[in-house]
């Protein structure tokens, strides 16, 4: 299939300018103004559109076997449902039981993720450790195309890694020349209080930020900063909610150090008011982990991507039902963590990102597409509009409203955390792999079509930069010439 897509206005993260784009065997073959039209091409009038990069969203879990249950989206409708929304590459997590081969689970996952419509990658969690897992991250690296590795450590007593995990698997990444990602949360005191508050009586979904405030995320950003500061490992901090996270980032980077910083939309837009609301339903369908906050949380995280102290935006999309979520019904702790958003990402963003005059366009795109393929060792083949990149382009009209619902939105949920939001702008296509895949209101994804996508490890992640570093290597003291002399 070729593409033609004229008189639009490209935005990538780096600048802003007129010209036609030509997509040819799922790649871009040319940009220019005024190219001559190929035969056969199909045309698309991008005419007061804009011709972005398809959205990339680094965390997403389709399908996940979570809490006693498993995610209501799979990985073909929650593709279908981010190329809708603009999206158009994922990066999932392979999440291994304790004591379960990694490569198994990779195996598993691939085997789930392969009826995909949109390209994909996996994060893969290290949630044990013993030289079999040093091995098979090895094996996923030089085998599996995978360049990052993640840490949980919040959720006692399933998934949680403790320091002894963090310290080993870090300095194995380093040597990879992979780079370490983090849920920050510290889960023995996520334990504790949910333990207090539960015995004071609190069995409701306000119970679940009480258990989670700031400060137990504070606490493990900053851990997990300092361990990859002495491991000199890169460090990537998902779904950052509070200022707590953030300010850690802050003076890790004002430092020099190489750690980088996500938020999601959820987080940018919906606060802690949700928690008590009177309806279990409403409340319930919102505990995710860590949880929304007050506003002037909100406020930082905006002021964190103005900034660049965080570099990417993505949604943590894991979805659970209404019957799912009632499992928690008398025990807050029960009901299982996550909310969806793939499709609105993109559409909320730019509304309350561009259209506020907080970020420009470019940086938009920076932050939902490029920053992820650049972090993930992926770009230029993804999140740009260039000679040979692959041809995941969004339409783009800024002029176009819409309300997001559950009764329209595209995921396979039954609820939406932007219930009710009205934006201004919106994609009008999604192209993936140089095909249509959504066109004005009518989803044409095939189950399938999804390519894994390999991120190839840095040698090392600073040969990557090419930045040379004179580490001073520490030298033993000579003491064969006898006693120490008065100093
Ligand atoms: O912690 C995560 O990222 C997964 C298990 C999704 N759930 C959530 O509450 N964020
Ligand atoms: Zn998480
Ligand atoms: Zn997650």
């Amino acid at each position: 299939m070729s593409i033609f897509i004229k008189g639009g206005t490209i935005v990538t993260a780096e600048r802003t300018y007129k010209s036609d784009v030509y997509c040819e065997n799922g790649v871009i073959k040319a940009i220019g103004e005024d190219l001559d039209v190929p035969s056969g091409a199909e045309i698309l009038d991008a005419s007061g559109q804009y011709v972005m990069p398809g959205g990339i969203d680094p965390h997403t879990h389709m399908e996940l076997p979570f809490m006693g249950t498993v995610a209501s989206e799979d990985f073909f409708s929650g593709t279908s449902a981010g190329a809708a929304g603009g999206t158009t590459m994922i990066i999932d997590f392979v999440i291994p039981s304790p004591n379960q081969s990694l490569l198994e689970a990779f195996d598993t996952w691939s085997g789930w993720a392969a009826k995909a419509a949109t390209d994909y990658s996996f994060h893969v969690a290290v949630t044990w450790w013993d030289e079999s897992v040093s091995a098979e991250m090895e094996t996923l690296v030089t085998e599996r195309g995978v360049n990052s590795f993640k840490h949980f450590m919040a959720y006692k007593g399933a998934i949680m890694c403790d320091d002894e995990v963090l310290v080993n698997s870090f300095t194995r990444a380093r040597e990879l020349g992979a780079i370490a990602t983090v849920h920050a949360e510290n889960g023995e005191l996520v334990f504790h209080l949910q333990d207090q508050i539960t015995k004071m009586g609190i069995t409701g979904p306000e119970g679940h930020p009480l258990s989670r405030p700031p400060e137990v995320e504070g606490e493990a950003a900053s851990r997990a900063i300092r361990i990859a500061q002495v491991l000199d490992v890169p460090l990537y901090i998902v779904h950052n909610s509070a200022k707590d996270s953030l300010d850690a980032i802050t003076r890790a980077r004002n430092e020099g150090q190489r750690v980088y910083g996500e938020v999601l939309a959820g987080h940018l837009l919906v606060d802690d008011s949700v928690y008590r609301n009177e309806d279990f339903e409403f409340a319930a369908a919102h505990v995710m982990s860590p949880p929304f906050r007050a506003k002037h949380h909100q406020d930082a995280l905006w002021k964190g991507l103005q900034s660049g102290m965080l570099q990417t935006t993505a949604t943590d999309h894991c979805c659970f039902c209404a019957p799912q979520k009632a499992a928690g019904k008398d025990d807050f702790r029960k009901i299982p963590n996550g909310t969806g958003g793939v499709e609105d990402r993109m559409g909320v963003l730019w509304h309350h990102g561009v259209n506020t005059g907080k970020l420009t366009m470019n940086e938009f795109v920076a932050v939902t597409s490029a920053n992820a393929a650049k972090i993930f060792n992926i770009y230029p083949r993804k999140g740009s509009i260039s000679i040979g990149a692959d041809a995941d382009i969004i339409l783009w009209d800024p002029e176009m409203t819409r309300t997001i619902s559950v009764k329209t939105h595209h995921q396979q949920v039954d609820f939406n955390i932007f219930e009710g939001m009205e934006v201004k702008g919106a994609n009008t296509v999604t192209i993936s792999q140089g095909n249509i895949v959504y066109k004005d209101g009518e989803l044409r994804t095939v189950k399938g079509a999804g390519r894994y996508i390999n991120r190839p490890a840095f040698a090392s992640y600073y040969d990557a930069l090419n930045i040379k570093r004179e580490v001073e290597k520490p030298t033993a003291v000579d003491r064969s010439k006898g006693k120490k002399k008065t100093a």
